[in-house]
């Protein structure tokens, strides 16, 4: 048998706090390996959950599992995320207050996998009534369809949220999950139009071509070759291993069925998704100043599918209407003017069927019975993580801004609130840099005349120029210069250095559709675009708020909504870059640890009173180390745990007994204690060993 050294030597301690050289980060860092290594890929500090992505199936999510943690106490069992989130559960239901789970992490960390392993424990093991089983059904199966239509391969995840996702989970008296409600943040629609080498469109375009069956496809006008569609081959990067597009088509067909989809909303939904397809397709020629659409085959297709009159889309895709004198006036596009109108117009399409699809799957999901409408609620936060690349654009800029705000967060709540003096070293956190750049951003936005991106960049020279955080070609030392563009300004993020090509900061800022494509929009028969383009919208004077400025509202609304909860969190960690199983790559993790700000966290749990137990739990585990209190107590169960804590020789500095629970401030008591339990369990074993020897 292994004694309880060699154990830890070989998988390390499950909760840092038990590390006993605390302040090291090379110990922090070969703690994490070694539990790597032997597939434990979770480890606490204190109540929060680090997990370091296997990118392989390991078997620890089966049922057997979820029954293991199901109403467990936290620290009895080995670090998971069920833990997590019965924990949350349980909190929820004897506290009666909302909670929220905040999963963080760079991209390809595992955020979305564990929001999903989340879902599906509570799906397993929450009571359920007939009436809650669909609820249920809906809430696991809103996943698969929200990231068919919101999700990618990138360089850096061949799943890549590029959404940004809070789900509440209701739960009425009785702790059955009732209803949940989504809302989503800013979709990069900007993928759907063009995508980097060696990425992706958007999951569904592909599914739909390699699934589809073929009387759809024809229906659809679509061939079975994403090759034939230019919305498909900029990355050129049709197939991914890791992905079966065409068994996900038949799971998304499923789940849009389970989610209340009928077959009419289905070929409402996949004639969108074919008209963009189309939309991409056509091409432009003619004269420079008078252009046309070289072949009438996609407007005829589009005018089908989009139940409009192909003569007014392809005005609408060729000119821009005017009013001069009070008179309409259609004036010419150019190609440039053309190719981005028509691309601007894909991109809304999908962005608000994209909408359209959440508040259908809400719909889904509210239940109606009055009785439930006192209901306490879990949230759950995957946003897209924060990410690099070599060309970074308005889309980086505001994921790495979302995942800033999360960052501070996480400090707010968790370092600051249980240590004043709490200093993030080496941790920077700027917000007012990210306000200045947008205001700048905006302001360049509405400012008629010469505004450009190059303009934009040189305001920001002017304005944020001073930032130690912020820097320019212009404003750069030698060494730096020469990593980075004329066009480009850099960023000094909470994880990471990132350069900003401000090329299409504007567009993408602005994010307007001429009107008369809104027009032929909101003339639509198909009824789901005719939700989408309000004929309001037309008669509304007032210019729409920015891309950016929307943005931020929504982030600062989250927070609000964070802050109103009880938050529990899991730091994802990224092994390495290349997607493998089993590789630790310790420049990349020791750097994510120092960002995540692990090491402070752990101080900080160190720092207090880092473990507080119940004193049924405590006595429960450790009573067998007394005599007083073994094989039972009969009194107080205060006065049984001061009794074996004295006989253990806890010192009075060492631990607080409170009203429920006993408080230990240096997790080496409570390694002495966890110790001595394994020896006793050894010898015991041992002796048992010797007793059957002696038999034989
Ligand atoms: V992004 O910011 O949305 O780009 P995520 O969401 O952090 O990113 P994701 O959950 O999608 O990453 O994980 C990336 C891939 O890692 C998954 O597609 C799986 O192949 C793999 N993964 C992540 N977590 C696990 C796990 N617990 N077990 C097995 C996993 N594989
Ligand atoms: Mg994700």
């Amino acid at each position: 048998m292994e004694s309880a050294l060699t154990a830890r030597d070989r998988v390390g301690v499950q909760d840092f706090v038990l590390l006993e050289n605390f302040t090291s980060e090379a110990a922090f860092i070969e703690n994490l390996r070694k539990r790597f290594k032997e597939n434990l890929i979770y480890t606490y500090i204190g109540s929060v959950l680090v997990s370091v992505n296997p990118y392989k199936d390991l078997e620890i999510y089966t049922k057997n599992h979820m029954e293991r943690y199901r109403g467990v106490n936290f620290y009895e069992v080995s670090p998971h995320i069920y833990a997590v989130a019965d924990n949350s559960y349980r909190s929820m239901r004897t506290e009666r207050k909302d909670q929220c789970i905040l999963i963080s992490g760079e991209s390809g960390a595992g955020k979305t996998e564990a929001s999903k392993k989340i879902l599906q424990y509570y799906a397993f093991t929450c009571p359920a009534s007939e009436q809650v089983q669909t609820i249920k059904d809906r809430l696991l199966q809103s996943n698969p369809v929200l990231e068919a239509f919101g999700n990618a391969k990138t360089l850096r995840n061949d799943n890549s949220s590029r959404f940004g996702k809070y789900m509440d989970i209701q739960f009425d008296f009785k702790g059955a999950p009732v209803g949940g409600h989504i809302i989503n943040y800013l979709l990069e629609k900007s993928r759907v139009v063009h995508q980097n080498h060696g990425e992706r469109n958007f999951h569904i375009f592909y599914q739909l071509i390699e699934g589809g069956e073929e009387d759809l496809l024809r229906a659809l006008g679509l061939e079975r070759n994403p090759q034939q569609y230019q919305y498909l081959v900029k990355g050129n990067c049709p197939k991914v291993s890791s992905i079966n597009d065409r068994s996900d088509w038949k799971m998304v067909r499923k789940a849009l069925t389970v989610i209340g989809f009928n077959e009419d909303e289905v070929e409402e939904l996949l004639n969108i998704i074919a008209s963009v397809l189309h939309l991409g397709n056509v091409q432009y020629g003619g004269e420079e100043g008078n252009v046309c659409i070289t072949s009438d085959t996609q407007i005829k297709y589009l005018a089908r599918l989009l139940g409009v009159n192909g003569a007014v889309l392809t005005e609408a895709l060729t000119h821009k209407k005017i009013i001069a004198k009070g008179e309409e006036l259609m004036s010419p596009l150019n190609l440039e003017q053309a190719s981005s109108a028509r691309d601007a117009l894909s991109k809304a399409v999908y962005g608000r069927t994209f909408t359209w699809l959440v508040n259908k799957i809400n719909a889904s999901l509210t239940y109606t019975d009055d009785s439930h409408k006192n209901y306490s609620v879990i949230g759950l936060l995957d946003i897209y993580g924060f990410e690099v690349f070599q060309h970074n654009s308005f889309e980086q800029f505001c994921i790495n801004y979302c995942n800033e705000k999360l960052q501070q967060l996480f400090i707010e709540l968790t370092l600051k609130s249980e240590q004043e003096e709490y200093e993030a070293e080496g941790i920077t956190w700027e917000p007012e840099k990210f306000k200045g750049i947008i205001s700048i951003l905006d302001e360049e936005c509405l400012r008629p005349g010469d505004a450009s991106d190059l303009t934009f960049l040189e305001k920001l020279e002017d304005t944020v120029g001073g930032h130690a955080h912020f820097v320019t070609h212009k404003l750069a030392d030698a060494k730096t210069r020469k990593v980075m563009g004329r066009d480009e300004f850099r960023l000094l993020h909470y994880a990471g250095e990132v350069n900003y090509n401000v090329n299409g900061f504007l567009d993408k800022n602005n994010d307007l559709l001429f009107r008369n494509l809104k027009e032929v929009m909101c003339m639509s028969e198909n009824k789901i675009l005719n939700q989408c383009f309000d004929r309001e919208e037309l008669s509304d004077k007032k210019r729409p708020e920015t891309a950016a400025t929307q943005f931020k509202a929504s982030l600062a609304k989250l927070m609000e909504i964070l802050m109103s909860k009880e938050p529990s969190y899991i730091r994802c960690i990224k092994p390495n870059d290349s997607k493998q199983a089993g590789r630790f790559d310790e420049v990349l993790i020791r750097h994510q640890v120092k960002y995540l700000g692990l090491m402070e966290n752990l101080r900080v749990r160190r720092a207090g009173f880092a473990y507080r137990r119940r004193y049924e739990v405590f006595l429960q585990r450790y009573k067998s180390l007394c005599p007083d209190t073994w094989p039972n107590w009969q009194g107080k169960l205060a006065d049984g745990v001061a009794t074996l804590v004295k006989h253990l020789g806890y010192k009075p500095e060492e631990y607080k007994l409170g009203r429920s629970k006993i408080f230990i401030r240096f997790p080496k008591t409570l390694f002495a204690t966890e110790e001595a339990l394994e020896t006793r369990k050894h010898s015991l074993a041992t002796k048992l060993q010797a007793g059957w020897r002696g038999y034989s």
